[in-house]
C-alpha cells in the first residue's frame, strides 16, 4: 500500500486559491483558458506537492521527475503550481498573464519560465514528446548506471503528463502511445482529464471509442478514477493519489489514468460547459466561483501569506528530503563510476570529446561515387564508438536511410527482438515504426530530457508528416537531427508520390531550422560535423541523396560550416556569371562551368549546402562568396524555385522543378525536367549576353 495521502486544511486552501487565481488572471488579461485550470488545480497540486520528485530551487536537477502539460492551453494549471512551489513566479506574474515579455505567456514556453519542461499548445505534442523523454531517461540510465535494479539508480525518474481529450484525439499520440507500449516504458504516467468537454462541447460527437481499452491494446497499464461517478461530484484525491502511486509502481508498462472530471468545477453556472474552456469567466461567474470556494468574492489575486508559505515550505522540505537521499546516492555513484561520471559531466555541459572529429571519414575526390545517405551512414558509424550520446534510427527505413549503428543492439526490450534486430532496453538503434510524426515528437522529447543527442530518418517526401513537431522543435531550439534521404526526383521510378519538390523551401520557411543539403560525401561529413558542433541552437535536417554522387574536387569543410563557399572559381580569372547550387546539383553546376569555360565564359560555382548558415555569416564573407557586382546568376536545385530569387536577384535565372515529378529512371527525369548542365549553360550564356558586368 502506498502511504496515505497527507492532506491538510492549508492544502485545500491552496487549491481553492489556485482555482480563483486562474479565474482572476484570465479575467484581467481579457482572454485565456480558465476552465481546466480551475477543475485541475487539485490534480496539479497533488502532483507538485505530494508526488513528484522535484526541487524548485534547482529546476535542472538531474534526478527530477518531468512534468509535461500536454494541454498547453491550460497554462495556468502549471503557472499556479510553479508559483505555489517556489519556482520564481509571483502573483504579479499572474497579473501579466499573456503579456509581452512576461514569464506567463499564453501557452507554456520552454526556456521562458523556470519549471516549464516543454513548450506545449499544439495538442498531442506534449504526450508524444513525453514518450521521448521516457525513452531518453532509459537510454541515459543505460549509459550511466545500467546495473542497478529498477528504482535504485539516481537516474531513475518518472515522466508525468497531464493530457486532455484533445491530446488523445490527435493522431500523434496514437503513434507515440503505441510505440511507448511496445517499448514498455514503465517510467511514463499519463493522467487524462476526461472532462467530457472540448471546444465544440461534448466530445461524444467525435470521440466514441473506449480509450482505456485502446491503451490496454497498446500494452499500457490503465486505471479509471471517476470523480463524476453517479451521484454528486467528489474530488477523491486519495483515490487519485493511490492510482498515481500504482501507476508509478508499474515499472514494466506505461500507465494512463482516466480521470473523469467536470470542466471548470465548481463554477456555479458554467461548470460542465465549453464556455470556460477558452474565455474569461466574467465578473459574476468569477465572484460566484469564489463564493463556492469559500473565498471573498471582492478580492482578486488573493493568496494569503500563510497559504503560500505552507506550499513553498512543503515543496522545499520535500525537495530537501528527497535531495538528501539522492545526493548521497549520486555521490556514491560518482565515486564508484569515475569514468561514467566524466561522461556525465561532458553530456551535461553538452561538450564533444576533444579530437572527436579525427575519426570522421574522408573520401578521395574522383573516387567511386557515393550516395550522400551512405556517406551519412559512414559518419554515424565512425562516431558511434566515441559519441555514446548519439543515437537514433528510422521510421521503418533503416537501411534506406543508413541510420543504423552496426553491431549495436536496438533500443527495444529483449522480448521484442526480431530475427533482424536484437533488442536491449538500453540499446542504441531506434525503431520508430511507420510513425514519422511521433518520431519527430520523440526526438524533441529526447532533446528536452537532456543528456543525449538523437537523430531520426525517413524519406524527405514524408517529412511532411513530421512538420508540426519539427516546427515545435525549432521554436524550442532543440538540437534534433533529421536525416531525410531520397531528396529529389533522383528517387526515380517510385514516381511523384516519393519525389519531394516543394519540401526544401517548405522547410526553409521554418525559422530556426537548418536545412543542410550536402553536395557529396565530403560535404556530408562536414555537414554532420557542423550540425554536431552547433549543439544548442536548434534542429537541423540533413537532406541526402538516394543516388550516388561524384566525390568532388574543391569541397571545403569550413565553407560547409559557413553554409556556402566557392567550390570552383572562374577558370578565366574573371567572373562573368555565378552559379549557385545545392546537393546533387553542385556537380551539374561544375559541369556547366567547364562547358562555359570552353566558350570563354568565366563561371564561379558556389555550393550552398545550408542557406540558413550562409545567411548568418557577416556581410563581407557573403560578399566574398556571392559577388554583389556580378548580377548574372543562375541557381540550380532539383526542387521548386520559389525562394531562389533572393539569391539570384531580379536579373537571375532559377532552374528547378515547379511541378510534381514523374515515374522514370532518374537520369531521364533530370534531363526531361531540364535540371541539367546544358540548361545552366544556356541560362548563363543568355545572361552574360544581356547583363552588363560592372567594372568591365
Ligand atoms: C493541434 C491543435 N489543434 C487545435 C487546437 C486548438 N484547441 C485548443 S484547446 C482545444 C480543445 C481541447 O480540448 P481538451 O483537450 O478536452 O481541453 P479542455 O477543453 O478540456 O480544456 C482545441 C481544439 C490546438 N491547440 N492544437
Ligand atoms: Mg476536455
Amino acid at each position: 500500500m502506498p502511504p496515505a495521502l497527507d492532506w491538510t486544511e492549508l492544502d485545500s486552501r491552496a487549491v481553492a486559491h489556485a482555482r480563483a487565481l486562474a479565474g482572476d488572471a484570465v479575467q484581467k488579461a481579457g482572454n485565456g483558458h480558465p476552465g481546466a485550470a480551475v477543475s485541475l488545480a487539485p490534480v496539479a497540486y497533488l502532483l507538485f506537492q505530494k508526488v513528484m520528485r522535484h526541487d524548485p530551487s534547482d529546476p535542472a536537477w538531474l534526478g527530477r521527475d518531468r512534468f509535461v502539460l500536454s494541454i498547453g492551453h491550460s497554462s495556468l494549471t502549471l503557472y499556479n503550481q510553479l508559483l505555489l512551489a517556489g519556482y520564481g513566479l509571483e502573483i504579479e506574474d499572474l497579473r501579466s498573464l499573456r503579456q509581452w515579455g512576461s514569464p506567463t505567456p499564453g501557452h507554456p514556453e520552454y526556456g521562458q519560465t523556470a519549471g516549464v519542461e516543454m513548450t506545449t499548445g499544439p495538442l498531442g505534442q506534449g504526450l508524444a514528446s513525453a514518450v521521448g523523454m521516457a525513452m531518453a531517461a532509459r537510454r541515459a540510465r543505460g549509459l550511466l548506471d545500467p546495473n542497478q535494479p529498477k528504482g535504485a539508480s539516481p537516474f531513475d525518474h518518472t515522466v508525468f503528463v497531464l493530457a486532455g481529450d484533445g491530446d488523445l484525439q490527435e493522431g500523434v499520440t496514437a503513434e507515440a502511445s503505441s510505440l511507448a507500449g511496445t517499448q514498455r516504458l514503465g517510467n511514463l504516467v499519463v493522467i487524462w482529464d476526461d472532462n467530457a468537454i472540448t471546444i465544440d462541447g461534448d466530445p461524444k460527437i467525435t470521440f466514441s471509442e473506449d480509450v482505456l481499452a485502446r491503451y490496454r491494446a497498446y500494452g499500457w497499464h490503465t486505471q479509471h478514477v471517476d470523480w463524476r461517478g453517479e451521484g454528486e461530484y467528489r474530488e477523491d484525491l486519495d483515490g487519485l493519489h493511490r492510482a498515481v502511486r500504482a501507476a508509478q509502481e508499474e515499472t514494466d508498462r506505461p500507465s494512463i489514468i482516466r480521470l473523469s472530471t467536470i470542466m471548470a468545477w465548481p463554477c456555479p453556472t458554467l461548470k460542465g460547459t465549453a464556455a470556460p474552456h477558452g474565455a474569461a469567466l466574467g465578473a459574476e461567474e468569477l465572484a460566484g466561483l469564489k463564493k463556492e470556494l469559500g473565498l471573498d468574492p471582492e478580492r482578486c489575486f488573493d493568496l494569503p501569506e500563510e497559504v503560500l508559505a505552507h506550499a513553498r515550505a512543503n515543496a522545499a522540505a520535500r525537495a530537501a528530503e528527497i535531495r538528501e537521499n539522492w545526493d548521497a546516492a549520486y555521490s556514491n555513484w560518482r565515486r564508484m563510476n569515475s569514468q561514467k561520471a566524466a561522461l556525465l559531466d561532458r553530456l551535461v555541459a553538452r561538450e564533444l570529446p576533444s579530437g572527436w572529429h579525427h575519426v570522421l571519414p574522408t573520401f578521395e575526390p574522383g573516387s567511386k561515387p557515393v550516395a550522400t545517405r551512405n556517406a551519412s551512414g559512414a559518419v554515424i558509424n565512425a562516431l558511434a564508438p566515441i559519441l555514446p550520446e548519439l543515437w537514433g534510427g528510422s521510421a521503418d527505413l533503416t537501411a534506406s536511410n543508413a541510420t543504423a549503428v552496426k553491431g549495436e543492439p536496438s533500443f527495444i526490450p529483449a522480448s521484442q527482438s526480431s530475427d533482424t534486430w536484437q533488442g536491449d532496453i538500453y540499446g542504441r538503434n531506434l525503431h520508430f515504426g511507420i510513425r514519422e510524426h511521433a518520431m519527430a515528437s520523440v526526438l524533441n522529447g529526447i532533446c528536452l530530457h537532456g543528456l543525449t543527442r538523437p537523430y531520426g530518418g525517413t524519406f524527405f517526401v514524408f517529412s511532411d508528416y513530421m512538420r508540426p513537431a519539427v516546427r515545435l522543435g525549432a521554436l524550442m531550439k532543440l538540437p534534433a537531427i533529421h536525416v531525410w534521404t531520397h531528396d529529389s526526383i533522383g528517387v526515380g521510378e517510385d514516381g511523384p508520390t516519393h519525389q519531394p519538390v516543394e519540401h526544401l523551401w517548405a522547410y526553409r520557411a521554418i525559422p530556426g531550422l537548418a536545412m543542410v543539403r550536402p553536395a557529396d560525401a565530403n560535404e556530408t561529413v562536414a555537414a554532420w560535423k557542423s550540425v554536431l558542433e552547433r549543439r544548442c541552437d536548434g534542429p537541423a535536417a540533413l537532406v541526402l541523396s538516394r543516388q550516388n554522387l561524384p566525390v568532388l574536387q574543391g569541397t571545403d569543410a569550413e565553407g560547409v560550416a559557413r553554409g556556402g563557399y566557392v567550390i570552383a572559381d572562374s577558370p578565366t580569372g574573371k567572373v562573368d556569371v555565378q552559379i549557385l547550387a545545392t546537393g546533387s546539383e553542385v556537380s551539374i553546376a561544375l559541369d556547366a562551368r567547364n562547358a562555359l569555360a570552353t566558350e570563354g565564359i568565366g563561371a564561379r560555382v558556389i555550393s550552398l549546402p545550408c542557406l540558413e548558415w550562409f545567411d548568418e555569416q557577416p556581410q563581407d564573407y557573403r560578399d566574398s562568396v556571392l559577388l554583389p557586382d556580378v548580377t548574372a546568376r543562375v541557381s540550380i536545385e532539383a526542387g521548386t524555385t520559389s525562394g531562389w530569387a533572393r539569391y539570384v536577384g531580379d536579373g537571375g535565372v532559377s532552374i528547378g522543378i515547379d511541378r510534381y515529378g514523374a515515374s522514370a529512371p532518374p537520369a531521364e527525369l533530370f534531363e526531361r525536367f531540364g535540371v541539367s548542365a546544358e540548361a545552366v549553360a544556356k541560362a548563363a550564356r543568355s545572361l552574360v549576353g544581356r547583363t552588363r558586368i560592372k567594372g568591365v
